[in-house]
C-alpha cells in the first residue's frame, strides 16, 4: 500500500476497455478512491491537469525476459533498466518469464528470480518456465500456484536438448497445470525439425542472419500450435499460445475456439508491423531481428490484424528479450555479435517494452480503425484478466491500483533508440513516425514519469501474487 499524499487527476478523458468519459480521479493510499465529473481538491493534494489527454489504465505486458541468462548469453536489461523503460512507455505491470537453469528446480529458480526482480521500478509477476520434469515437478508447480501466486507455466516445443519438453513430458506438464487451475503457455515451433533445417543450412555454408528465418518456416509453427492444442484438449488444459506469428497457427487457434476450447493467443508488435524484408541485407544488420519465431512475410501480418479484430487473438505483448547490436559497455555476453560467425549462435530476441503502447495506439487505432476500447483491452485489460490481475490491474475503476497513463493522442514524434531507456542500443522501429505519446505515468498513485523526467526509483515495484489464469 502506498501512503503518499492524495492525488487528483482532473478533466482527463478516461478510457477503459468498456467506458469513455471526461472525469476527475481521486487517488488515496495508492488506489482509485473516486471517479466523478467534478471532484474537489483538498488541502495538500497533488493536482494534475489532464485536459486534452486520455487517461488510460497502466498497461500490462505479460511477456518479458529481464535479466535472463542462457549458458552463452544474458539479456541486457535487468529489472531496473527494463521496468524503467516499461514505465516510460506506459507499462506499469510486467509479467516476466522465470527461467531456472537446467537442473536447478522451479522453487530455487524462483528464489533467484526474486533476488533479481527486487530492483524493479514497476509491479512484476512471474510465469514459470518448465524445461524438464521429474517426479517432484507437480509438487513444485502446486507450491508455485498456491503459495507464490504463479498461475501460468510456459513450455517450449522448440530448442531440443535445451528448453524443449518432448510431447509426453509436455502432456504431463499440461495435465499438472490443469489440475492446479493454471494456464499452460506454449512456444509453438517444431524444434526437432527446425534443428534439422539449421544443421542442413550450416552444412551448406549458409551462416548469415536471414537463414535464421529461412530455417524456421511458418508451417512448423502451425504444426506445433495444432499439436499443442490437441495435447491441451486431451489434458483438459486451457492453453495460451505465446508470440503467435503465422496464419497457420492462427487458423489452428481459430478452429479450436470455434469448437469451444479454452485456447487463447498473444501476438507482438513486431509480427504486426514488420515483415521478412528486414532480413534482406547481406551484412549482419538482420541480426537485430533474430528472434523466435522470426519476422514473417507480410501476408501473415495482415491475417494477424484480422485475428485481433475477430478476438481470436486476445493480447499484444512484447516478448522483450533485449540484447545489444554492438558489443557496447555491457560486453559480448549481451550482444548479437556472439553470432557473427553463424546465425544459430545469435542470441534470440529483441527490445520492445518501451514502444508497445505507443506503437499499438498508432497502428491499431489510427491505421487499422480499431476503437480506443479495443486498444486498451489488447495492451492492458485482456492480459490482466487472462493472467489473474484484474481488476487490481488493467482498468480504471474505484478500488483498482492507481496505475494510470496520461496520453496525448495527437502528439507526433519519431522513435529513436538513442532516446530510449532500455540498455539495448537499437530499436526495431528506428525512425518510425508515430502519433500518440505517453506524457505522465502513475504507479499506485505516485507520478513516476513526467514527460522526459524520471521520478520513480529502483525497488519501488511490488511483487504480484496472481489469481487464477486462463479465465477471460
Ligand atoms: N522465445 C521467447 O519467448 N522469447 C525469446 C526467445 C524464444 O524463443
Ligand atoms: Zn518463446
Ligand atoms: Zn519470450
Amino acid at each position: 500500500m502506498n501512503a503518499g499524499p492524495a492525488t487528483l487527476i482532473r478533466n482527463g478523458r478516461v478510457v477503459t476497455a468498456s467506458d469513455d468519459c471526461v472525469a476527475d480521479i481521486l487517488i488515496e493510499g495508492g488506489r482509485i478512491q473516486a471517479i466523478a465529473r467534478t471532484l474537489p481538491a483538498g488541502p495538500g493534494m497533488a493536482v494534475h491537469d489532464a485536459a486534452g489527454l486520455l487517461v488510460l489504465p497502466g498497461a500490462v505486458d505479460v511477456h518479458t525476459h529481464l535479466d535472463s541468462a542462457t549458458p552463452t548469453a544474458s539479456t541486457v536489461d535487468d529489472f531496473a533498466a527494463g521496468t524503467r523503460a516499461a514505465a516510460f512507455g506506459g507499462t506499469t505491470t510486467v509479467v516476466d518469464y522465470c527461467t531456472p537453469p537446467a537442473g536447478q528446480g522451479l522453487l530455487a529458480g524462483l528464489a533467484d528470480w526474486h533476488r533479481r526482480r527486487a530492483m524493479a521500478c514497476v509491479d512484476v509477476g512471474a510465469h514459470m518456465i518448465v524445461r524438464e520434469t521429474d517426479p517432484d515437478t507437480p509438487a513444485q508447480m502446486k507450491t508455485l500456484v498456491e503459495r507464490e501466486g504463479i498461475s501460468s507455466f510456459k513450455f517450449f516445443m522448440a530448442y531440443p536438448g535445451a528448453l524443449m519438453l518432448e510431447d509426453g513430458a509436455l502432456f504431463s506438464a499440461m495435465r499438472a497445470a490443469a489440475a492446479l487451475g493454471a494456464l499452460s503457455c506454449v512456444h509453438a515451433e517444431n524444434g526437432p525439425v527446425i534443428q534439422n533445417l539449421v544443421q542442413a543450412a550450416l552444412a551448406q555454408g549458409q551462416t548469415t542472419p536471414r537463414h535464421h528465418a529461412l530455417t524456421r518456416p511458418a508451417l512448423l509453427e502451425g504444426e506445433a500450435a495444432q499439436r499443442a492444442i490437441a495435447l491441451a484438449e486431451q489434458a483438459g488444459a486451457p492453453l495460451y499460445v505465446v508470440h503467435l506469428s503465422t496464419a497457420q497457427a492462427l487458423q489452428a487457434v481459430q478452429q479450436a475456439r470455434r469448437r469451444g476450447l479454452p485456447v487463447f493467443a498473444e501476438t507482438c508488435p513486431q509480427y504486426l508491423l514488420l515483415d521478412d524484408s528486414v532480413y534482406e541485407s547481406e551484412g549482419f544488420e538482420g541480426a537485430k531481428y533474430v528472434m523466435s519465431p522470426p519476422i514473417r512475410p507480410a501476408s501473415h501480418g495482415s491475417l494477424l490484424w484480422h485475428g485481433l479484430k475477430t478476438g481470436d487473438i486476445q493480447t499484444v505483448a512484447t516478448d522483450h528479450c533485449a540484447f545489444t547490436f554492438g558489443e557496447g559497455p555491457q560486453g559480448l555476453r549481451h550482444s548479437k555479435r556472439l553470432g557473427l560467425a553463424a546465425f544459430n549462435r545469435i542470441p534470440n530476441g529483441a527490445p520492445g517494452l518501451e514502444t508497445r503502447v505507443e506503437l499499438m495506439h498508432d497502428a491499431a487505432v489510427l491505421q487499422h480503425g480499431m476503437s480506443l476500447h479495443r486498444f486498451v483491452d489488447l495492451v492492458a485489460t485482456a492480459p490482466a484478466r487472462l493472467f489473474g490481475l484484474f481488476p487490481r490491474k488493467g482498468t480504471v475503476a474505484v478500488g483498482s491500483d492507481a496505475d494510470l497513463v496520461l496520453f496525448d493522442p495527437k502528439e507526433r514524434w519519431t522513435v529513436r533508440a538513442a532516446e530510449h531507456h532500455s540498455r539495448s542500443d537499437y530499436s526495431l522501429y528506428e525512425g518510425r513516425a508515430l502519433t500518440g505519446r505517453v506524457k505522465k505515468v502513475f504507479l499506485r498513485g505516485q507520478c513516476i514519469v513526467d514527460g522526459l523526467r524520471w521520478l520513480g526509483h529502483e525497488g519501488m515495484g511490488q511483487y504480484l501474487r496472481r489469481g487464477a489464469s486462463g479465465r477471460p
